[in-house]
């Protein structure tokens, strides 16, 4: 036989009007006894209230905004095999809860060291009793080494997988310590903090130090603190620690404190889990629940974003707060509305090298430096020992001697074979140089080992060799890997100037576009010269422009007249 069951909130202390902010249930669902109904809010805290027993829900008698307390009834369920309704109220009441846990609304104050009189003393505020279940998880610190709390200010949030409260302090003074971190699991009495409170005084003499061990009573609280407590609160036992049926207090949390909350994401805990579990950053989301709160479908929706926008959405799991980019999901257009169209999926190397150059383009800083080099010289001379070397095989390119010059502007300039590390830079004291070379399958970049050690002649050779590995997609990864600096020649091909994408980790790169002759001036006459454009792309964060300016003009210098590689 089965039986209506009203389920009630159980005894959340002794305030009242607490927020719906989320209804879990719906009618139809077949629930069980723990599982939780509603998520509830205050201003500092978010409990989920669990059924007091299982079966299918027939009505919700709540929805989102309504305030409710002690003994709103939330839903209905039809309890299969239930004993009759008679006995119902006695049977809802056994099912409830019984222990309420303290609040957690005052720490006890460790006793500070003898006090002289003008001095300041160190107190340890440690966690207050949150109910019986321990190892309950720090997720935000919300005062620094130098700050000055009040009685009651909030120290940490603790949550867990059902519950997020505020621990507050319970006494003010300047924060000489904080004991833990985000990540720490805590119980009741850890220490949270150390605190030098004016008018209080270590001994004569004694070093600041923090007491060793609490008092057996609570220290006398300030008035501000004395107001009491709610006595227990139901939903955060359930949730707080396991599906026992017992009550924590998130009490502190709803107390109110002498300053304003700090930025915690507006979320309820189970949406705060989620979105752990996702790696998503709640500070980069926008709540469309009331206040701004934010919902189990925003984060979905974040994370949709960011995997439309190929991962440079606002998820910022891995990017520092603030670092992320809110961006416009990527327009989805019918193309064939307008014509006919042929779909062709990415190459493998486009879609590596693809997401490759979007990182670099996005993450660093780019600037290019434009110069010219005269090269009538270094033309002639290349002309002219590929005249002499025919028979050899071996055609000598403008590329060969770029990588020649550039290893000697890397010599005089060590900065730019470097790489970022955090907050050093790996200044690299071998020579590996890359090129960009094009393929049918897309862009690979190809790697010269000690370039410094070997002639031009055999740089030439190297790279011919090199770029038909890579048009046949026959190179070994060993031989894409370990570049210090690359070039991008587009000389053969054509083009004045453009922006080569820094090769992440290195620093900069030398783009090279096609050569023409040019009248320069030479104070008496113009004269025809061949020019050689250089775009170099730089990573400002660790080159400066004038130091890119000189690296560039050094090259041209090296690469109009080549004996001065030599000096
Ligand atoms: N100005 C004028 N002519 C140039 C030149 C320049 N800067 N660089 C090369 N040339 C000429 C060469 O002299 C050659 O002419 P000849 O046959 O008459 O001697 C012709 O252009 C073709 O040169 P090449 O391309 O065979 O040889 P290379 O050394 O210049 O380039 C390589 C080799 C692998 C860099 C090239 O084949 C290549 O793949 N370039 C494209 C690189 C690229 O895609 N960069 C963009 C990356 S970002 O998307």
């Amino acid at each position: 036989m089965s039986t209506i069951v009203e389920i009630k909130v159980p005894d959340i202390g002794d305030f009242d009007a607490v927020e719906v902010i989320e209804v879990l249930v719906a009618p139809g669902d077949t629930i069980e006894a723990e599982q939780s109904l509603i998520t509830v809010e205050s201003d500092k805290a978010s409990m989920e209230i669990p059924a007091s027993e299982g079966g299918v829900v027939k009505t919700v008698k709540v929805k989102v905004g309504d305030k409710v307390k002690e003994g709103s009834v939330i839903l209905e369920v039809e309890a299969a095999g239930e004993v009759p309704a008679a006995a119902q109220p006695e049977a809802q009441a056994e099912s409830k809860p019984a222990e309420p846990a303290p609040a957690p609304t005052a720490a006890p104050r460790q006793e500070a060291p003898k006090a002289a009189a003008g001095a300041a003393a160190l107190h340890t505020l440690t966690v207050p009793d949150i109910g019986d279940f321990d190892e309950v998880e720090v997720i935000e610190i919300l005062v620094a080494v130098g700050d000055t709390v009040e009685a009651e200010q909030s120290l940490i949030t603790v949550e867990s997988d059902k519950a997020s409260m505020e621990i507050p302090a319970s006494e003010g003074g300047v924060v000489k310590s904080v004991k833990v971190k985000v990540g720490d699991k805590v119980s009741q009495g850890m220490e949270i903090a150390v605190v030098e409170g004016a008018g209080d005084a270590p001994q004569a003499g004694a070093p600041a130090q923090e007491p060793a061990a609490p008092a057996e009573t609570p220290a006398v609280q300030p008035s501000a603190r004395a107001e009491p407590a709610p006595a227990a609160a139901p939903a955060s036992a359930a949730a707080m620690a396991s599906s026992a049926p017992e009550r924590t207090s998130p009490t502190a949390a709803y107390a109110e404190a002498a300053v304003p909350l700090h930025n915690l994401p507006h979320a309820s805990p189970s949406v705060r889990k989620f979105a752990r579990e996702l790696g998503v950053n709640l500070t980069q989301v926008t709540g469309s629940g009331p206040k701004n709160r934010i919902t189990a479908d925003d984060v979905r929706a974040h994370v949709k974003q960011a995997l439309a926008t190929g991962g440079a959405g606002p998820v910022g799991s891995t990017l520092p707060a603030g670092e992320g980019f809110s961006v416009l999901g990527w327009p989805k257009v019918d193309f064939a509305k307008f014509g006919a169209i042929e779909t062709k999926p990415l190459s493998r190397i486009k879609k590596i090298s693809g997401a490759n150059l979007h990182r670099n383009w996005v993450m660093i800083p780019h600037v290019t430096n434009n110069d010219v080099a005269d090269i009538t010289e270094l033309e002639a001379l290349r002309q002219q020992l590929n005249a002499e070397n025919k028979k050899s095989g071996v055609k000598v390119t403008m590329l060969a001697f770029l990588i020649k010059a550039v290893v000697a502007a890397l010599r005089k300039f060590p900065e730019f074979n470097a790489s970022l590390d955090g907050d050093n830079l790996v200044l690299k004291q071998y020579f590996h140089i890359g090129f960009a070379a094009d393929t049918p399958n897309g862009l690979v970049v190809p790697v010269i080992r000690d370039a410094d050690r070997k002639g031009v002649l055999e740089l030439a050779a190297e790279t011919a060799e090199l770029a038909a590995l890579a048009r046949d997609g026959k190179l070994s990864p060993s031989q894409m890997q370990g570049g210090c600096f690359s070039i991008s020649s587009l000389g053969g091909i054509g083009g004045t100037d453009f922006t080569p994408i820094i090769n992440a980790p290195e620093v900069a790169i030398l783009g090279v576009s096609r050569s023409a002759m040019q009248p320069v001036w030479d104070g008496a006459t113009f004269q025809p010269r061949l020019m050689l454009p250089l775009s170099l792309s730089y990573d400002h964060r660790v080159i400066d422009g004038a130091a890119a300016a000189r690296f560039n003009a050094y090259l041209a210098g090296l690469l109009a007249d080549f004996r001065r590689i030599i000096l």
